[in-house]
């Protein structure tokens, strides 16, 4: 069926309505099709006026990102040419706007004649957030109907903008009252009876004296935000062109920067991202209509930091949460850190008292589990240790109502171990939640064996509406994402040996992109927590090989910044990380006593080993199942790691990189170290034997 369906109404106006859900994404059929309903509209001499008409929830979402990297994104007719000939259509085009309306959608609507709207429509050319600039006019035509300061600031946000807000500028000619279609169609009857000349915005001219100052800057403005993004200057470049050329001048430096844009590495990874966080939210064997259970009061079991931003985000979402302590001590103080988390926000400008008074006013604290009896999910945050959860859980099976949703907050245990506490097996599944709970997008949901089909699907739309990016984990050691950190975090550990110190280390991935070093990192979240895995390591796999520096450390009490020590020194109430002279003596005794000669390595060197060590363990788990897709673990890397959102993530960056050459440098590390982690993983020897990318894998 065409995506783009004809029909001519009773006062001889030709309604061409876009239907290609679920955002009528211009892909080349609908291209097409609205290019076929504009020749037949004009060959028909019964039709006096066009109007051009999308769904209630879309007038069209811009190009339809799913061609994107593919031949149909450019095939004729490409947008463009769909826009010169509605533009060159000697009858009135009206677009007919509610609903979304964004990047190529919008861009399709300049090249109208006409616009009317219904209010509450979003207009947005978000083409920045993808890493690009609208291709298609709209860096051309938008500064000629609101104005050059409203029209770059549409393009540099790529931030929607609500319909009556742009009421009274030349981008609508009328706002309708009612059913889109019914006052488009009395339009159309107005312009052909008042023979209204075609207006076409190309013909506008721009007065913008001083351009030069005011592009100037802009530039300085984008420099300040725009990071390792070109596209801002891009964006910048095309909308000074309108101004100071002619259009058809300016749409070719449009169209170079929208060309070149395509194809940079910076772009791809926000394209990779942007379908990632959606492609996240499908489990493959869990239909997308799958029943969900209600889900109106939560109960959460630990107050500390863990529980109490938990909490805050069902607080945040409107979800009523009875939060549990043993202790009142540690309840009335998990309550108040809770309610002064709120405060600062209020001091800060970002939530009002009133606010602040409902969500607390759905926050009771308890000390008894009876009062979970009501509870729709209750997710517990207690000491990850394996006979605690038992305890947490077996006292759950006894109160909870059936049908409940237990989760476990667990970050490293084995989720069906947990499950089997219970007599409802199906019914229990990981929520890991990363801290601060309440500010962190990622959320690892861990499915067990038994884990009910309905209890994802209801633990995904939960995640949607506490606002993060939930992606599924099988049920491995460390899940997902703490599996790869702790390769990461290894093979930080041999470069200490052979000659690197922890500041050069974590310089060399911060400068790359990291937020934040291995090393920083381990002070931050306490390197007392890998010890404890290593030395569980040591007794289930002792295989497995760790530089051993890592324990003289935590030997010395040097946990981080909770203890003033680390890999770095602390100043009380600073977090600034200090080299420490006293580790830097460690260090060469440590590797004089292991007689080695330190060498000096390179920011490349230090750079691949960390960051190939995640890609050739994530291609394990995708091996193993744990991950259902590989952008599934960009996905946690972006949103859970401080992965640099300009590379992707680890996997994207490995395609990028080109396997072939992340496999030779391996083998080379296989060949160094002698240790047998640095094996290329088989996925990622056949993938290169055929040509593929990881990502497609
Ligand atoms: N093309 C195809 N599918 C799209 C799409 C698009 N443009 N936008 C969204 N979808 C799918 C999405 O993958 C998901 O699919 C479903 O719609 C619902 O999306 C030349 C080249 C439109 C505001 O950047 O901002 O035009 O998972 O979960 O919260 O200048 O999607 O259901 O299978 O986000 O209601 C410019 C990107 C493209 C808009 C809807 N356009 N989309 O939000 O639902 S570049 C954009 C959005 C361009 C021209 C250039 C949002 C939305 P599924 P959703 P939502």
């Amino acid at each position: 069926m065409s995506s783009a369906r004809y029909e001519v109404h009773g006062n001889n106006t030709a309604v061409i309505t876009m239907n290609n859900p679920p955002v009528n994404g211009l892909g080349h059929e609908l291209r097409c099709g609205i290019v076929d309903g504009i020749d037949r509209a004009a060959a028909d001499p019964a039709v006096k006026a066009v109007v051009l008409i999308g769904s209630d929830r879309a007038f069209s979402g811009g190009a339809d990102i799913r061609e994107f990297g593919s031949p149909k994104s450019f095939a004729e007719p490409n947008l463009l040419t769909v826009i010169r000939i509605i533009e060159a259509c000697p009858k009135p085009v009206i677009a007919a706007i509610g609903g979304v309306c964004m990047g190529g959608g919008t861009e399709l609507a300049l090249g109208c004649h006409f616009r009317v709207a219904v209010a509450g429509a979003q207009i947005a050319l978000p083409e920045i957030k993808l890493g690009l600039l609208p291709g298609a006019g709209g860096t051309q035509r938008m500064p000629r109907v609101i104005g050059v300061e409203a029209a770059l600031n549409m393009i540099l946000s790529g931030n929607p903008v609500p319909s009556e807000k742009l009421k009274g500028t030349a981008l609508f000619d009328e706002f309708i009252e009612g059913d889109l279609l019914a006052g488009a169609l009395a339009f159309a009857e107005k312009v052909v009876a008042d023979k209204r000349a075609l207006k076409r915005i190309r013909d506008i001219k721009i007065d913008y004296p001083n351009q030069e100052a005011y592009f100037q800057f802009a530039r300085n403005m984008a420099k300040g935000v725009a990071g390792p993004f070109p596209a801002p200057f891009k964006c910048i470049d095309a909308v000074q062109a309108a101004v100071s050329k002619p259009f058809d001048e300016g749409i070719k430096v449009e169209r170079a920067g929208f060309i070149e844009l395509m194809g940079s590495p910076e772009s791809r990874a926000l394209r990779h991202a942007f379908m990632g966080e959606r492609a996240a939210s499908k489990i493959p064997d869990v239909p997308g209509d799958t029943p969900t259970r209600k889900i109106a009061r939560v109960g959460v079991i630990g107050a500390g930091t863990m529980g109490g931003g938990i909490t805050m985000n069902f607080l945040n979402a409107g979800i009523p949460v009875t939060m549990l302590e043993m202790k009142q001590e540690a309840l009335d103080k998990g309550m108040a850190t809770i309610r002064k988390n709120y405060e600062n926000s209020m001091k800060k400008g970002k939530l009002t008292q009133e606010k602040l008074d409902q969500r607390m006013g759905m926050l009771k604290g308890t000390m008894s589990y009876d009062d979970f009896k009501d509870a729709d999910l209750i997710i517990e945050a207690v000491f990850e240790e394996i006979g605690v959860k038992e305890a947490v859980f077996r006292k759950l099976d006894e109160v909870a109502k059936p049908g409940a949703i237990l989760a476990s907050n667990t970050s490293t245990l084995d989720v069906n171990k947990i499950a089997n506490f219970t007599k409802r097996p199906q019914d229990v599944v990981g929520m890991h939640f990363f801290s601060p709970a309440n500010v962190m997008k990622l959320l690892e949901v861990v499915r067990g064996a038994a884990t009910a089909k309905d209890v994802m699907a209801t633990v995904m739309q939960v995640a949607k509406k506490i606002r993060k990016t939930a992606v599924v984990s099988g049920v491995c050691d460390g899940f997902i994402g703490n599996r790869m950190i702790e390769h990461y975090g290894r093979v930080a550990g041999f470069l200490l040996e052979e000659g690197a110190t922890p500041a050069q280390v974590d310089k060399a991935m911060e400068k790359w992109g990291m937020a934040m070093g291995p090393f920083r990192m381990g002070d931050l979240a306490g390197n007392d927590i890998g010890w404890a895995i290593r030395k569980r390591r040591y007794v289930e796999k002792p295989s497995i090989r760790y530089a051993k520096f890592a324990d003289r450390l935590c030997e010395k009490g040097r946990y981080g910044q909770k203890t003033g020590k680390g890999w770095y020194l602390y100043q009380a109430g600073n977090r600034k990380a200090i080299a420490d002279p006293e580790v830097e003596k460690m260090l060469e005794d440590y590797r004089k006593e292991l007689g080695i000669t330190p060498r000096k390595i390179s920011d490349a060197e230090i750079v691949a080993r960390c960051i190939y060590a995640l890609v050739n363990e994530g291609a394990r788990i995708l091996e193993d199942g744990i991950a259902s897709r590989a952008s599934d673990i960009d996905m946690i890397y972006l949103t859970g790691y401080g992965f640099p959102l300009h590379r992707g993530g680890p996997m994207l960056y490995a395609d990028e990189v080109g396997l072939y050459n992340v496999v030779r440098s391996m083998q080379e590390f296989a060949a160094s170290s002698g240790d047998s982690f640095w094996e290329p993983a088989p996925l990622i020897t056949k993938c290169v034997a055929e040509g593929k990318s990881l990502t497609s894998a």
